[in-house]
C-alpha cells in the first residue's frame, strides 16, 4: 500500500541480511531497468491518462524486462532478490484497484514473468490515511493522486491475497520501524531461518 514502509524495511532487511554475510540484490518496481524506470516515469505520470489496461500492459512491460535483465540473472548467481513491489502490485492495483479480471492479470502476468513467482511476498498493512499521510512529500504521482475509495480496494485486495495464499505474509505495518522490522524479520526468517536466520530485534 502507498506509504506503507516498504522501501525502509527492505532497507533494513538487506542491512540485517549483510549482518549475517549474505549480500541481497535489491531493486524496485516497476523499475529496476533502464527500459523499466522509462516506464515507470510514464505509468507515473500525473499529466497522462491511461485506461486501465494501458496501465497493466505498462507494469507488464516493465516487469518483463526487470525478469529477463535482473532477476533471472541475479537467481542463477545464486543471490538472493528482495525487490520493493513485484507481480502483487498489479493484483492489487490493477486487479482490485482499477477492478480489471484478476483472472486475466494473473494470466497476463505470467505471460510477462515466464511463471517467475516470488518465494514470499511481504504486505506490509497499514491505515490508507496513515500510509498517504506518511508520503506527505511533494506531488502525488498519477497513481498515489488517484481517489481514497480507489485505496481502499487496493488495501482491500492486498488483504483478501494475504488471506488466500500461502506464499504471502501480512504484517502489522502500523507500529515504529523497528517493530515492524522484528515482524517482518519473523515473517521470513519462519519460512526461510538459512538466509535469514532469528535474531534478537
Ligand atoms: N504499481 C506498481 C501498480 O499500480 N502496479 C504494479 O504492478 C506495480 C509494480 C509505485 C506505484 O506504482 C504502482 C503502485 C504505486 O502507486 P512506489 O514508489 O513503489 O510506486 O510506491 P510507493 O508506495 O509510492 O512508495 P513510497 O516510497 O511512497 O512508500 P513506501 O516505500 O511504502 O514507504 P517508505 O518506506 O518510503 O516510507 C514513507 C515515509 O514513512 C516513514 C518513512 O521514514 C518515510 O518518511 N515511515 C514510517 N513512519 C512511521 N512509522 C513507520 N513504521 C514508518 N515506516 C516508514
Amino acid at each position: 500500500m502507498e506509504g506503507a514502509g516498504k522501501s525502509t524495511q527492505i532497507r533494513l532487511v538487506a542491512d540485517a541480511l549483510k549482518e549475517a554475510g549474505i549480500k541481497p540484490v535489491v531493486t524496485r518496481e516497476p523499475g529496476g531497468t533502464r527500459s523499466g524506470e522509462a516506464i515507470r516515469a510514464v505509468a507515473l505520470d500525473r499529466d497522462l491518462q491511461l485506461e486501465p489496461v494501458a496501465e497493466l500492459l505498462l507494469m507488464l512491460a516493465a516487469r518483463s524486462a526487470f525478469v529477463r535483465e535482473v532477476v533471472r540473472p541475479a537467481l542463477e548467481a545464486g543471490r538472493t532478490v528482495l525487490t520493493d513491489r513485484y507481480e502483487l502490485s498489479s493484483f492489487a492495483y490493477q486487479g482490485g484497484g482499477r477492478r480489471l479480471p484478476l483472472d486475466v492479470v494473473i494470466e497476463l502476468n505470467k505471460l510477462a514473468t515466464g511463471g517467475l513467482s516470488p518465494d514470499l511476498s511481504v504486505v506490509l498493512d497499514v491505515d490508507v490515511d496513515q500510509g498517504r499521510a506518511r508520503q506527505a512529500r511533494g506531488t502525488a504521482d498519477r497513481i498515489e493522486g488517484e481517489e481514497g475509495a480507489f485505496h481502499e480496494r487496493v488495501a482491500a485486495a492486498y488483504r483478501e491475497l494475504a488471506h488466500s495464499r500461502p506464499d504471502v505474509a501480512l504484517v502489522d505495518g502500523r507500529g515504529e520501524i523497528e517493530r515492524v522490522f522484528a515482524a517482518v524479520w519473523e515473517a521470513l526468517s519462519s519460512r526461510f531461518p538459512e538466509t535469514f536466520p532469528p535474531r534478537r530485534c
